[in-house]
């Protein structure tokens, strides 16, 4: 019996895909609980979302640490992964995050306007990416946590203005202090104590500025092999669609679909593993007991020779594949 699902509960499930914090998944859970039309073809939507609610409520309180509330800075990861947006003071970090996710961060004209992280999530595809806006660092004026917001980080865009005189000075100033405090940004070697290394996009901001082009490409020749450069301009919405991949492929991941044997799949709500996962490893997302009980698979898509081709355990999937895992 089809379930009959009203506008309401559609928007209500719609804010819980787009939820960027363990709270508002769990607010619009309950949402969609209390405006579900309550009738024998919607018990079994009913107990999902039971489900998922407890599942959340579990996790919030184990990850509660034991001494003392969580600091501010310690933003729960959610969707593909968690990318925070680093900068100096007026890039237009806040601006960004405005753009491509439904938060709304303060914006001004002044610098210093940012001095919490504010969370959002961007789509793209069918994929979210948890943004975080961050506060502005200087040498003169530096936040402590940022370095662990990073090191807890999947990835990271670090941006500049192109309509400073000089946009690169500011990112000499970011990349040594951080390399101060162990977190290297980028591909790049480095002789310093250095404990986490991290994914990086550098984002050139202000496209729109004067002699932006010029100040370009002085960015990208610094930037050289170690961070991918994109420019944009958040004021005219110039360079955003690019940017979503951009930022998406700088995480290194691959979604991958999951059907079940004899089901039709429309290719929705991927699996999102780390690039170079594995068909078991697939299994493990889906279920201990899947992996468990894995016998072989069938696979439609770019990793694959032909349609429905039957792959062992150790098969690497790749971008936007579709497997029917046997098992049992
Ligand atoms: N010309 C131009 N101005 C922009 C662009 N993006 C943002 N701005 C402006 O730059 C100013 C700063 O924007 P914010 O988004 O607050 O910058 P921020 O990096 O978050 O600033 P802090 O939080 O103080 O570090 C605002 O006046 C924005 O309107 C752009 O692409 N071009
Ligand atoms: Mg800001």
């Amino acid at each position: 019996m089809p379930a009959n699902l009203t506008p309401q509960y559609r928007a209500a499930e719609e804010r819980y895909r787009a939820a960027p914090t363990a709270a508002a998944k769990l607010e619009a859970l309950r949402e969609m609980l209390a405006v579900i039309p309550k009738h024998k073809g919607s018990e079994k939507l009913q107990a999902d979302i039971k489900r998922r609610i407890a599942r959340l409520q579990d996790e919030s309180q184990r990850k509660r640490p034991a001494g003392g509330p969580t600091p501010a800075w310690v933003i729960e990861r959610m969707g593909a992964g968690q990318v925070p947006i680093i900068g100096p003071p007026n890039c237009g970090k806040s601006s960004l995050v405005a753009a491509l996710t439904r938060a709304e961060p303060r914006i001004a004209d002044y610098p210093f306007t940012t001095t919490q992280p504010v969370p959002g999530m961007m789509a793209f595809e069918d994929a979210q990416v948890q943004l975080v806006d961050t506060p502005p660092v200087t040498r003169e004026h530096w936040v402590e946590w940022i370095p662990d917001l990073l090191r807890r980080a999947d990835a990271c865009v670090l941006m500049t203005d192109l309509s400073l005189v000089d946009p690169w000075e500011p990112m000499t100033d970011i990349l040594d202090m951080l390399e101060g405090r162990g977190v290297l940004l980028g591909e790049a070697s480095s002789e310093a104590l250095i404990d986490i290394q991290i994914r990086t996009l550098l984002v050139a901001n202000k496209s729109d500025a004067a002699e932006a082009e010029a100040k370009l490409e002085v960015v990208q020749r610094m930037a050289g092999d170690r961070f991918p450069v994109e420019s944009i301009s958040v004021l005219h919405h110039a360079g955003l669609e690019a940017l979503r991949r951009s930022i998406f492929a700088t995480l290194h991941v691959v979604r991958v679909y999951a059907k079940p044997p004899g089901k039709r799949s429309d290719r929705r709500d991927p699996f999102v593993l780390p690039a170079g996962s594995t068909v078991l490893n697939l299994a493990e997302h889906i279920h201990k007991e899947v992996a468990q009980k894995f016998r072989f698979a069938r696979l439609w898509g770019r990793s694959g020779v032909f349609d429905g081709q039957r792959v062992g355990p150790e098969h690497v999937v790749e971008d936007g594949d579709l497997v029917e895992v046997h098992a049992g």
